[in-house]
């Protein structure tokens, strides 16, 4: 009989080997409890009426749907409970929350259900979460920390069931859950690593918006298109997901030429601290890039606020670089 390595066995190994203490591992514990919760519900929610929406506007403007509130609800139940946290950031709430006041070792940047135009059909959303380490010595230090900070990142893929999770300086890996709702490590699984070859790289953003985009922007997609499949979800989680293993690059530019210019967003739309930063550090940590409408590098961006929005181009490093030079060329 042959057994799968659970997380908990992969992490408990590595957190040995590289002399580190087991407060990170109460921490991911809560997090993928929290996961494995999340994807209960989502499983059954259509069966008890919960896909819709919940009546409510969050701080962003944004619609709330039942399970965006059901998912906070449970990762800041779990966070709480696991004594390691001391400021969490989640999309659904304006400020960080503060949350172990003396224990707490982390911080904690969330969006607990990424990509709610799903939700309504049982398509792929995510749990997207970047963590950051309290500095020991000295004064408590910033909330907001810039991506170069992280010391992990991750993303649930529900309901696929699929964890990826990035450890700083070590490398990406990924974990499926099993029959007993269990995280385990397939046995067959390497250390997730951006394919070079570029037969099978994907071009992903949302296509309805390319005449809103820059020049530069438009003109890089004109050359390169063709070379390359076009995926879109519609949720950074999935899209995400599958150029991780594909490779290519994922981006949604800055919109500027809107014919309804307050529907332009020149900073971008999604969020540096809980959905760049995520898909950034997991980038480098596979050998690739993530900038953002300058041409800088996502992990680099000081964030202004807990929902500092950013333009994102992520995944192979050729494809980044080229457009980072683009991006730069008429500046
Ligand atoms: P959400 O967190 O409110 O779901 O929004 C973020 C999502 C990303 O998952 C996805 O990449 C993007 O917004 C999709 O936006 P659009 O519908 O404009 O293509
Ligand atoms: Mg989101």
């Amino acid at each position: 009989m042959k057994l799968e390595q659970s997380f908990m066995d992969f992490m408990l190994h590595h957190q040995e080997r590289h002399n580190r203490s087991y407060n990170f591992l109460v921490l991911l514990e809560a997090i993928q409890t929290a996961a494995k919760y999340i994807q209960y519900f989502y499983q059954t929610g259509s069966l008890k009426n919960m896909m819709g929406e919940a009546g409510a506007v969050n701080c962003q403007d944004e619609n709330v749907m039942k399970m965006d509130d059901i998912a906070d609800a449970i990762v800041l139940h779990y966070l709480r409970r696991s004594n390691q946290v001391i400021y969490a950031v989640t999309e659904e709430e304006p400020e960080p929350i503060r949350l172990n006041e003396d224990g707490g070792r982390y911080f904690i940047y969330y969006d607990p259900l990424d990509g709610s135009s799903n939700i309504k059909h049982n398509l792929p959303v995510g749990f997207m979460f970047a963590v950051a380490k309290r500095n020991l010595e000295g004064p408590e230090d910033g909330r907001l920390r810039s991506g170069a900070e992280l010391r992990a990142a991750g993303i649930f893929l529900i309901p696929n069931g699929v964890f990826t999770l990035a450890l700083a300086d070590t490398g990406v890996f990924r974990f499926h859950l099993d029959e007993t709702m269990t995280y385990v490590r397939p046995e067959n699984s390497e250390r997730l690593m951006l394919p070079e070859d570029p037969r099978e790289w994907e071009l992903s953003f949302n296509a309805s918006n390319r005449t809103n985009f820059s020049a530069d922007v438009r003109s890089w997609i004109e050359e390169h298109e063709a070379k390359y499949a076009f995926r879109y979800m519609g949720a950074l989680a999935g899209d995400f997901h599958r150029l991780l293993s594909n490779g290519g690059m994922f981006m949604y530019p800055a919109i500027v030429n809107h014919p309804r210019p307050d529907r332009n967003r020149p900073k971008g739309k999604l969020r540096l601290l809980y959905e760049a930063n995520v898909a950034a550090f997991i980038a480098r940590e596979a050998g690739g890039a993530a900038i953002d409408e300058a041409g800088n590098d996502i992990l680099d961006i000081k964030p202004e606020s807990p929902h500092h929005r950013t333009a994102l181009y992520v995944g192979s490093r050729p494809l980044v670089e080229s457009m980072r030079k683009r991006l730069r060329e008429n500046k």
